[in-house]
Formats: C-alpha cells, structure tokens, sequence
C-alpha cells in the first residue's frame, strides 16, 4: 500500500521535530549566541564592533555599468552588475559562512559580523542603491544567507516574489560568495510584465493556461553571477534558486533589502537602518537574524530543527527592535 500525501507530510513533520535540538542543546546555543567574544574566537579574521571592510579596499562600479543597468531594473525589474565587491573580502565573507556552519549553526548567524552589514555601504554601491531606491534609502531588516549544497538536485528557494506591492520603493540585493552558475543552482526570474500573471495564479492555485506557461518558460532569465558581483530585483519580479544539476561546489550568497525613504513598511521588515549611521547593535543583528529564521522554515524546512533557539532569542532580542525608531510610517 502506499502512503497518502498527508500520511507522508505527517512522517515529515515528526522526522523534523525528532531533529529538533535537545533542550540541554538548545540553552547552550542561546547562551553561545549572545557569547560576542565567542562569535570573535570562531571567525578570527572577521570583525564585529568595528567597520567590515577591512583594507580590501572598495567596491567598484563602474558610470557605464551603473546606467546601463539602471535601464535594465527600469525597463525589465532586475539588475546584474559582475565584479562588485574586492575578492578578498568576498572569500572572507565565505569564510565566515563556512565557519559558521561547521559550528552547527544555520548560515544566516553570519550577520553577527559586521563585514555582512557593511557590504553595501561604500560609495559606488551606495550611489547606485540611491538611484534605484532615491535619496535618504534605508536599509530594512530582512536579511539572508543561503548555502545550497553542492549536490544535483539540491535547490535553492522555490519561486515568490519578495514585495509585490513594493514598486520602485523596494530593492532586493543578491550577493554571490561563491561562484554561481546555472549548474549548481544559480538565481533564475521572469522580467516584469510576466511575473504577476504567474505570482497571482500561484499565490490562488489557479491553473495557467498553456499559452501562458510556454511564453513565460521562454521568457526565464538565468542570472549566473560569479562570486563578488552584485544582483538584484524589485519586490514584483517572480524569481528563484535554480536546482543544481550535478555541480560539487556549494553555493553560497547573502540577500538584503532596501526600502525608499517615506516608503510603507511591513511589520515583517521592521526595524529600517540608516546605512549611513554606525552598523546595527549586536542584539539587533540577532533579532534580524531569528526573525528570518521563523518566517523561513517556509522554505527551508529543515530550520524547524532550530525553532525553539530561534524562538528565545527573538523574544529576548525584540527590545532592541523597539529601540529604534523609524521614520517611515508603518502599515
Ligand atoms: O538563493 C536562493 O535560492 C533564493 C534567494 C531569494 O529568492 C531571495 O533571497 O529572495
């Protein structure tokens, strides 16, 4: 006999509460978590409390490359600028990840360090984040980091779009640590003007018709990025992690998000920072990080494991939430 969906959806679920952390496991975690000097001790080379950027020197994008894909996030919703970021800083990034992994924690705990709150802060970025979200942008507090394993099959985040409300008051940033290719699992996106159609019948379970299917499959873009360089997409624009088709390397990114001025903010994305005030609090990088946590189990599952850490730390962390003030009003 076979097992009904529900019946292997159940088998799921208790499979992943089995993996979840002991209690004894998880107290230590929590108190690890808080630990700075211990966090300092695991990534010697990275830095928190100080600037990030080290003596890589800056990041670098060229006028050209600016306008041209300026254009292209106007007219198509996406922009892809290649060799962003020093390669230095870019291997120290995936040296922290690495080393935040083999400590058994979920990736996204690499924004303890300041080098992932600092990345988009020299100049060139910052000219460019203004351009496409306007003078005065701020940072929100939605933050990422992905490791999809370098195994075939494996996939990065099924599709959605990230604020489909967002218009040009919303910008995604996609950051590659490691080279990624269409082979192991690069990002993927259909360009404005197709992706609504299809986020509206996901989002309703509504068939497509097959007219509409084959025009947007011709219609995908594959955003292999080399690690260092620097993508991104506005809120509307339906995109995805690609499934690695038998590549051994593991990709590894970070995303972040940038939010107009006087924009309308969700309470998900709330706090905003001003990216040019001194880098957030630890505490608040913690609260960024377990909020995340929480609301993505949805694509990651397997964080569920790490639900009841993730849920202290939130709680103990939301008075530094409270602690800044936003400007932008809320919704
Ligand atoms: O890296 C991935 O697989 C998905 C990234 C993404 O969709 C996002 O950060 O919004």
């Amino acid at each position: 006999m076979r097992a009904s969906p529900e019946q292997l959806a159940a088998a799921v679920q208790a499979l992943l509460k089995q993996s979840e952390l002991s209690p004894e496991d998880t107290e230590r975690r929590i108190e690890e978590a808080f630990d700075v000097d211990r966090w300092r001790r695991l990534a010697p080379f990275a830095t928190i409390g100080g600037d990030g950027d080290g003596d890589d020197g800056p990041a670098h994008i060229s006028d050209t490359d600016a306008a041209r894909e300026k254009r292209r996030l106007d007219g198509e919703g996406y922009f892809r600028l290649s060799q962003v970021f020093a390669p230095a800083r870019i291997a120290r990034m995936r040296r922290i990840v690495e080393a935040v992994r083999a400590d058994g924690w979920p990736v996204a705990f690499a924004f303890v360090f300041d080098e992932f709150w600092s990345i988009a802060r020299s100049p060139q970025v910052a000219s460019f984040l203004e351009s496409a979200v306007g003078e005065g942008y701020l940072q929100n507090t939605v933050v990422w980091a992905h490791w999809v394993a370098g195994e075939r099959r494996v996939a990065g985040w099924g599709p959605h779009d990230d604020y489909r409300e967002g218009g040009d008051a919303f910008l995604s940033a996609w950051i590659p640590l490691s080279d990624a290719t269409v082979e192991n699992g690069c990002m993927f996106l259909l360009p404005a003007g197709v992706s609504r159609e299809i986020s509206d019948a996901i989002d309703t379970d509504r068939p497509l018709s097959p007219r509409v299917v084959r025009a947007a499959l011709q219609d995908v873009i594959a955003l292999p990025a080399a690690a260092g360089a620097m993508i991104g997409w506005r809120g509307n624009i339906l995109h995805w992690g690609g499934a690695n088709a038998g590549g051994a390397e593991p990709r590894l990114s970070l995303a972040i998000e940038f939010r107009a001025q006087d924009a309308r903010t969700s309470k998900f994305e709330r706090p905003l920072i001003d990216p040019r005030a001194p880098l957030p609090s630890f505490r608040l990088r913690l609260f960024a990080i377990t909020k995340a946590l929480r609301e993505y189990t949805k694509f990651e599952p397997l964080l569920l494991r790490y639900l009841p850490l993730t849920e202290r730390i939130f709680d103990e962390t939301s008075d530094a939430s409270a602690a800044v003030s936003n400007p932008p009003p809320a919704s």
